[in-house]
């Protein structure tokens, strides 16, 4: 290993912050160079978290949006899919069978639909409140951005989670992926909720035109939000959108590492709506420690990037999770672990004191 590298590891594993160099170093490699990085943020890991994964069940109720992201299947005027909005019942219930079926936190995503948008937040905010309660597992939203008194108002109906995506922290790049967005707005958006008392994430794309030097100010943002989940996704092109056929350098491994190496107490994300379960081991491997995206088969619900990959097939359900971390020597962790994690944290973040970089 060279000893630049060496040198990089032994300092993260000191827990010391790295400079933005250094991390564009860490998203350039490739090879057994990159290996080592993996076995260092898995080091990280167990440090912190042990053996176990958390496993979060993914409900997204509607995929009607008002915005055109460039990169999403779901950008309003596409014809390549048919929009859906599920009902409360609905949203019950496949959120009780995710609870059945041992998923830890359920998350309630949407398009930037017009009905909430436009007509009102209140049939959210009861949602939230009776998945919250009915249910009983931690809850987080990711309603795209909303006013502070509807966070507000979700926070009080029980919500634990407010997730929201930058993407880039370039924001020329983000005018081109997030078209017609507020930079400020949607940042903004995760220092209210953090305000509030709610955890958040934050969230990066890699293949999707950026730099080393992008992803490595996208790491120095994160650690200004103190958000408690921070994710990279790789771009999967979607039909009909602008970016169909974009192509671009994917490093959402070595990206996924960097993130454990620079903030090793942190949840982050091995999402199964890239690869699908083909996909879960590299991401392990890395440094992830919570599985995401977890779908009901048969249930009429989408994955995001992956609409339909591994669904219906019952790979992206804890049974079809479970024997990958027995492979690996990880374990799922237990829904009162993630509650207790969750409770912790929240109450760090009430203190003001957010996570431990
Ligand atoms: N509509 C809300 C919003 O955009 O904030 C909530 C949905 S959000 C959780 C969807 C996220 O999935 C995006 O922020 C983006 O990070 C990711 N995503 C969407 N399309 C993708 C694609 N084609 N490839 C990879 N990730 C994608
Ligand atoms: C995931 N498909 O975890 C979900 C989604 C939204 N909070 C998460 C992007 O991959
Ligand atoms: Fe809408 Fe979210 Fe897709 Fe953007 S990423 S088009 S806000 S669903």
């Amino acid at each position: 290993m060279p000893r630049f590298l060496t040198d990089i590891l032994d300092r993260s594993l000191r827990e010391e912050p790295l400079p933005r160099e250094d991390i564009r170093f860490l998203v350039s490699l490739e090879g057994p160079d990159l290996q080592d990085v993996f076995a260092s943020a898995r080091t990280l890991r167990e440090r912190y978290f042990g053996r176990g994964v958390f496993l979060y069940g993914f409900v997204y109720f509607s995929t009607w949006c008002r915005n055109r992201c460039a990169f999403c299947l779901y950008r309003t005027g596409n014809d390549r899919h048919t929009p859906y909005r599920k009902s409360p019942g609905e949203v019950l219930e496949v959120s009780r069978n995710l609870a059945e079926s041992g998923v830890h936190l359920i998350d309630l995503t949407m398009g930037e639909d017009a009905l909430y948008h436009e007509q009102g937040f209140e049939p959210l905010v009861g949602l939230v409140r009776s998945v919250r309660h009915e249910v009983g597992l931690p809850v987080m939203i990711s309603p795209g951005v909303v006013p502070r008194d509807v966070l507000s108002s979700l926070a009080g109906a029980g919500a634990d989670w407010y997730a929201c995506y930058q993407e880039t922290h370039n924001r020329d790049l983000f005018a081109r992926l997030r078209v017609g967005q507020d930079y400020s707005q949607r940042m903004n958006t995760k220092t209210w909720a953090r305000d509030l008392g709610l955890l958040t994430e934050e969230g990066v794309l890699t293949g999707v035109g950026e730099t080393q030097d992008d992803l490595a100010t996208t790491i120095e943002a994160m650690r200004d939000v103190r958000c408690q989940q921070v994710r990279v996704m790789g771009f999967v092109n979607q039909a009909g959108t602008p970016m169909e056929r974009f192509s671009w350098p994917n490093r959402e491994l070595a990206m996924i590492a960097a993130l454990r190496l620079s903030f090793p107490s942190r949840l982050i994300p091995a999402s199964l709506d890239v690869d699908g379960l083909a996909g879960l081991e590299l991401r392990l491997q890395a440094g992830a420690n919570v599985i995401t995206s977890l779908i009901p088969p048969h249930s009429g619900l989408a994955g995001v990037s992956q609409h339909s990959l591994d669904i219906d097939e019952g790979n992206r359900s804890v049974k079809g999770v479970l024997p990958v971390l027995e492979r690996l020597g990880l374990e799922a962790s237990t829904a009162e672990e993630y509650e207790a994690w969750v409770a912790r944290e929240r109450r760090l973040a009430m203190a003001g004191e957010g996570v431990r970089a």
